[in-house]
């Protein structure tokens, strides 16, 4: 990922990347944008709809994420930092306000904003990434949201997917 050939596509030395035709495209909320934007089912039609969609999309990587990513970063990265200790529950805190806030929004609803879009497939690999911390099940409306994103057949077509690429097994399906 860090060799040349690589960081002409991801300046950054990052996955994922996607290429169709001339169009190379980094940061995955890029790219699933285009890819919503091209094909029917992940954005809705009506234009104030869609402008939510895409919202929930930038809050899912712009509000929620951050701390996520943080917890990771704490835990893993800087684990061994004489201020890790302290900085763990700081950071914990911030996820479970912005988890709290949302679970409160989703309410007994399915999905974000009516039927499923964009924005709720950004939100939900978002909070996936919480899933090894055992936080998400501190919020049984937001885990069974996440479960509800996973359990879409596109969801396990993509994940089968990308396991097959580390098993070196051909996805069936
Ligand atoms: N904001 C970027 C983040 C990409 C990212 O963090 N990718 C990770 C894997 S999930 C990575 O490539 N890490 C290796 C590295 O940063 O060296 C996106 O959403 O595409």
């Amino acid at each position: 990922m860090k060799e040349r050939a690589h960081l002409a596509l991801q300046p950054f030395g990052q996955i994922p990347t996607y290429e169709e035709g001339d169009l190379v495209l980094f940061e995955s909320a890029a790219i699933v944008f285009h890819i919503a934007d091209r094909h029917a089912g992940l954005l809705p039609k009506d234009a104030n709809a869609r402008a939510r969609a895409i919202m929930w999309m930038f809050a899912a990587i712009n509000t929620v994420e951050p701390p996520i990513l943080d917890l990771v970063v704490v835990k893993f990265l800087e684990g061994d930092r004489s201020w890790s200790k302290e900085r763990l529950p700081l950071v914990q805190d911030r996820i479970r306000k912005s988890l709290s806030r949302l679970s409160v929004r989703l309410g007994d609803s399915d999905w974000l904003d009516g039927a499923f879009s964009a924005g709720d497939l950004m939100m939900v690999s978002v909070l996936l990434r919480l899933k090894p911390s055992g936080m998400l099940n501190e919020y049984p409306t937001l885990a069974a949201y996440a479960a509800r994103g996973e359990a879409r057949p596109a969801y396990q077509r993509a994940f089968a997917a990308q396991l097959a690429v580390f098993t070196g097994k051909a996805a069936s399906g």
